[in-house]
């Protein structure tokens, strides 16, 4: 086997491009996602052009059974996952506080804290047993400012930005690195689920000026994986060219 990445939410965005990036660098994948059909694309695409290993799972982050059973059931030549990329993640909505819908901030919070907190307990085990391992959790710069309209996404993405800091102080001892990367404005599918399926409404966000595209954050996330083993990038943030951060985005750029 060749050095192994576990990359969730692999089945589009930041995290397909990741999968794509880290098997033509030699990685054998593990991609992950709930929608099969796009699992299986990725992982025939990702096979017939790479020499690398690729092994798909299918499960919700939100569904705590469903994540230690996947990760629990992997082939124990799998079990030796030298990076985690926590990347699952989705905003639901753009609205006042107090119109908000319970459901959105539900699954935003499900989604991108606690399934984020599952799976890093899920695959831990196999790196301490390693003495080595790379947890790269994914944020966001709605993680670094809070905006108009984005208070849960936001306090999602702060508390990712929070227990990256924990881990790294508390998994110091044991050789792992955390890493966390905070994309700005890119353009994934990442709008058309905020605005639940309006696509006229998620073009806009991007109309104007030319955003982070996946590849862009996936050569990030590569770049944070490797450094040599001695250095760690603690928190990578990452901008278009037109953006500075939540709040400053110059149109025209
Ligand atoms: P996409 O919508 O393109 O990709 C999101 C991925 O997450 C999909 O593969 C999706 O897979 C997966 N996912 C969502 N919910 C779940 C779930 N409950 N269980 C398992 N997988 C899930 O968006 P991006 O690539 O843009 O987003 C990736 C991450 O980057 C997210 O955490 C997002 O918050 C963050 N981010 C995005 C930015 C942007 O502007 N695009 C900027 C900064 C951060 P499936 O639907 O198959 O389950
Ligand atoms: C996504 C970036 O600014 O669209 O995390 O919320 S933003």
């Amino acid at each position: 086997m060749n050095k192994i990445v576990f990359i969730t939410g692999a089945t589009s965005g930041f995290g397909r491009a990741t999968a794509e990036k880290f098997a033509a660098s030699g990685y054998d994948v593990i991609i992950t996602g709930r929608r099969k059909q796009k699992l299986q694309e990725a992982q025939t695409h990702l096979s017939s052009r790479y020499s690398s290993k690729i092994l798909a799972l299918e499960f919700d982050v939100q569904n705590k059974q469903a994540v230690f059973s996947a990760i629990e059931h992997l082939p124990e030549e799998w079990k030796k996952i030298d990076v985690l990329i926590n990347n699952a993640g989705l905003a639901l909505g753009r609205d006042f506080f107090d119109e908000a819908a319970l459901n959105d901030w539900e699954t935003m919070v499900n989604t991108n804290l606690s399934g984020l907190l599952y799976v890093s307990k899920a695959v831990l085990p196999y790196m301490l047993k390693q003495k080595k391992g790379h947890i790269i959790n994914i944020g966001s710069t709605a993680g670094k400012e809070v905006y108009e309209k984005g208070n849960v996404y936001c306090a999602t993405k702060f508390a990712v930005n929070a227990i990256s800091q924990a881990m790294r102080i508390d998994l110091l001892q044991h050789k792992i690195k955390v890493t966390s990367v905070n994309p700005g404005a890119a353009e994934t599918e990442f709008s058309e689920v905020r605005f639940k399926g309006n696509l006229e409404q998620a073009a806009k966000v991007y109309e104007g000026f030319r955003p982070l595209y996946a590849e862009d954050v996936a050569e990030a996330i590569y770049y944070c994986a490797s450094v040599p083993e001695h250095v760690c990038i603690n928190d990578l943030t990452l901008t278009c060219l037109a953006q500075a951060n939540s709040f400053y985005l110059h149109k025209g750029l």
